[in-house]
């Protein structure tokens, strides 16, 4: 059992995610607030546009967002396809804290941020957002592609010195999406989940695939069968393929988290960074693909 708290985080931008996450917990917050506020460095500021309203537009050039929240004791919130609001995670909280539903979509959503103060409101695409949707335009002819171009998204799994466990995930979604279009992200089940028996798991990539397969929760539901984080990581993975191959560019990236603190990482394909967080020290890794399972501790 690790007694000290633990941090997982997807991709590059899980390292400064990471680290706000285990100075919010050195400040005595719990799993739940740190997977919170952890995640909002990256709505705030995310280089490579996946997350946020600086991220890439829908093929209309409408940003759209999407993110989740949950803790151990089976609460949980969700925003999908809201416009307007800088800190998706934030009205995800509210959605769990302050009503009694699980998700809020659309008009819904941004109505509630409203009264929630978090509406920061609609705002035209910055000249970098234009130009890359202008460009997709041409070049794809307003023609969707499921795949994971241009796309990373933050999702992180949390356990406090307590052993609370919480899970976060905020996006964009995929660039280029058809308006309206919600990938995993904010499905509890799909993108994240937490069980207090267990331990927690977080997906970046491919929603289509993922929201399919339910992986969080098949990871989860692994751990809680006696299975290692690492063989949890491999199964819910291989149940991603197992009806068939995907197409060739389709990425997956899961964090699986186990009650006593120990954890795997794995990814259908090789690339997938992320970020481990424990006192003192916030590491990035890269998994290789579908088969070696990326370390544990
Ligand atoms: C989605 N899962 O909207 C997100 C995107 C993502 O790496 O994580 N891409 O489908």
């Amino acid at each position: 059992m690790i007694d000290a708290p633990v941090v997982l985080s997807t991709w590059n931008h899980g390292k400064p995610a990471a680290e706000r996450a285990l100075s919010e917990l050195a400040a005595g917050c719990s799993a739940l607030d740190a997977a919170e506020r952890g995640v909002m460095v990256v709505e705030s500021e995310c280089p490579d546009r996946s997350v946020g309203l600086s991220g890439w537009p829908d093929r209309d050039g409408i940003v759209t967002l999407d993110a989740a929240i949950m803790d151990d004791a089976g609460r949980s919130g969700a925003v999908a396809c809201v416009r307007g609001v800088a800190h998706p995670i934030a009205l995800a909280r509210r959605v769990m804290d302050r009503t009694p539903h699980a998700l809020l979509v659309g008009a819904g959503a941004e109505e509630f941020a409203r009264t929630e103060g978090l509406f920061t409101g609609s705002r035209p695409l910055d000249p970098d957002q234009e130009r890359a949707w202008r460009e997709w335009l041409r070049e794809r002819q307003y023609i969707p592609r499921a795949n994971t171009e241009n796309h990373d998204t933050i999702g992180m799994v949390v356990r406090d010195a307590k052993g609370r466990l919480a899970a976060s995930c905020t996006t964009s979604g995929l660039a280029w999406k058809m308006h309206g279009r919600v990938g995993d992200s904010p499905l509890v089940g799909a993108g994240l989940f937490v069980d207090p028996q267990a331990g927690a798991a977080v997906c970046t990539g491919l929603g289509e695939v993922v929201m399919r397969k339910l992986t969080s929760c098949i990871a989860v539901e692994r751990l809680r069968a006696g299975a290692s984080p690492a063989e949890a990581c491999r199964e819910a993975l291989q149940r991603l393929v197992e009806s068939g191959p995907l197409a060739a560019n389709v990425q997956v990236g899961l964090l699986v988290l186990a009650r006593d603190g120990t954890h795997a990482a794995g990814a259908l394909q090789p690339g997938f960074t992320y970020a481990v967080g424990t006192v003192g020290s916030v590491t990035l890794h890269a998994t290789p693909a579908l088969g070696s399972s990326a370390g544990s501790t």
